[in-house]
């Protein structure tokens, strides 16, 4: 009996502890059902209603903390974020990776043979490289070979896939995000907007999510602005990642004029002292020339809430998985609005994961952050030379 009486405290710590490890698997799950729901909805077509979806109005956002993603100013950090790249990038590693690998395993000790080129110019079409920039790694690999012939061909290839990332065009382009884009610049008092846009699905309003988090982790204050407003589902979908991240929402009614409601949400950001406003949009196709012709409206209608300067970053936010259609929709909306640079989604669903390269040399935009899943922490500020090294991990290397 005085046993049984000893081991109570042991057992009601075990409950407790059990309990709380069931309240986080519900949460998580949850969040995940209304990820998959939310997704669902924005699959549906139309201007559709959804019964209470009008109630998404600002100061819906309520203080749950935000899940904090891990801050990417330190050494140790940096380590995490590759290790979180390379597993997302699992796919693309055990893909198109290690066929290139296998490949540059074969290479000519001495002359690179046609035979050989043209199997490195096969495994780079395979994964989403377009012609002229598979041409530049050719090239760019003869020429670094000649220059050293003792130099490894694994070594080669990185520099020169790590010059595409980084050619003088893109690094001219400054970044609202920092020096490197990696790092969240500091907070200096004013207010500075991002602008998503893109395709319908290509991860947007997930991308303004995890970007509010990710932004609001040192302390900044970020307002979400529904910029979409043609379906209630929309504007629920981006009130429920306010919710979950603990960051303002700026929102309206449906069917509002995108471009007047996020003037209003500059003007409501600027009141409220905030550092960050984060604008998602509606989808458009690239191909419908009303729509871009209102996201240029857009665009104007920000500058003019702030006194002519338009937004600080507009970000096209593009699915990996949809391979070189990214490049005709980036220069498309190029035309439309000036993109500062590229959010590459779903990374973590393609086993090609050359997009990147492809972005970068033939548009010469800089890709800012990359996503590797769909929960908060799967946003990752895009560093060119992590990226490679990640790429380059062995495929067993990293369990996940
Ligand atoms: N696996 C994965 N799914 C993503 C990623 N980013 C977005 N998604 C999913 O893609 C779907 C469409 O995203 P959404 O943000 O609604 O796209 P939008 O139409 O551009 O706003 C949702 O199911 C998201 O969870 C990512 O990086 N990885
Ligand atoms: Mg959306």
């Amino acid at each position: 009996m005085t046993e049984l009486f000893d081991l109570w405290p042991a057992a009601l710590g075990a409950l407790a502890l059990g309990g709380i490890a069931f309240g986080l698997f519900r949460q998580r799950s949850s969040e995940r059902a209304r990820t998959a729901s939310d997704s669902h909805d924005e699959a549906r077509q139309g201007h559709e209603e959804v019964a209470g979806g009008a109630a998404a109005r600002e100061g819906d956002a309520q203080t749950r903390p935000a899940a904090r993603p891990t801050s990417v100013q330190t050494d140790t950090a940096a380590l995490s974020d590759k290790a979180a790249l390379a597993s997302g990038l699992q796919r693309s590693r055990s893909g198109f990776m290690a066929q290139l690998r296998r490949v540059l395993g074969n290479a000519p000790s001495s002359e690179l043979s046609a035979a050989w080129v043209e199997e490195v110019e096969a495994v780079c079409l395979g994964a989403d490289i377009g012609v002229s920039t598979v041409d530049k790694i050719i090239d760019g690999v003869s020429s670094q070979r000649q220059a050293d012939p003792t130099l490894s061909m694994e070594h080669a290839v990185r520099a020169v896939l790590k010059d595409l990332l980084v050619s003088p065009g893109i690094s001219a382009s400054g970044s609202a995000f920092g020096a490197h884009s990696t790092a969240v610049s500091g907070r200096d008092g004013t207010l500075k907007v991002i602008l998503l846009v893109g395709v319908n699905g290509a991860g947007k309003t997930t991308t303004a999510g995890k970007l509010a988090a990710h932004l609001a982790s040192d302390g900044s204050k970020v307002v979400l602005a529904a910029g979409d407003t043609y379906r209630a589902a929309a504007l629920e979908q981006l009130a429920g990642w306010s919710r979950r991240v603990g960051v303002e929402l700026f929102t309206s009614e449906p069917g509002r004029d995108p471009a007047a409601v996020l003037y209003d949400a500059v003007k409501s950001a600027q009141a409220q002292g905030a550092q960050w406003l984060i604008a998602d949009t509606a989808g458009r196709l690239h191909t419908k020339a009303p729509l871009m012709d209102e996201l240029a409206r857009v665009g104007k209608s920000l500058a003019k809430a702030r006194d002519g300067q338009g937004a600080d970053e507009t970000l096209l936010v593009v699915d990996a998985t949809t391979g070189q259609n990214g490049l005709l929709q980036a220069r498309e909306f190029h035309a439309a609005a000036p993109l500062t640079g590229v959010v590459l989604t779903k990374m973590d669903g393609t086993a090609k994961g050359g997009i990147a390269f492809s972005i970068s040399d033939g548009l010469g935009l800089p890709i800012r952050f990359v996503g590797v899943g769909e929960r908060t922490e799967d946003l990752l500020p895009f560093d060119p030379s992590l990226f490679i090294e990640a790429l380059f991990e062995d495929p067993q290397g990293i369990s996940h």
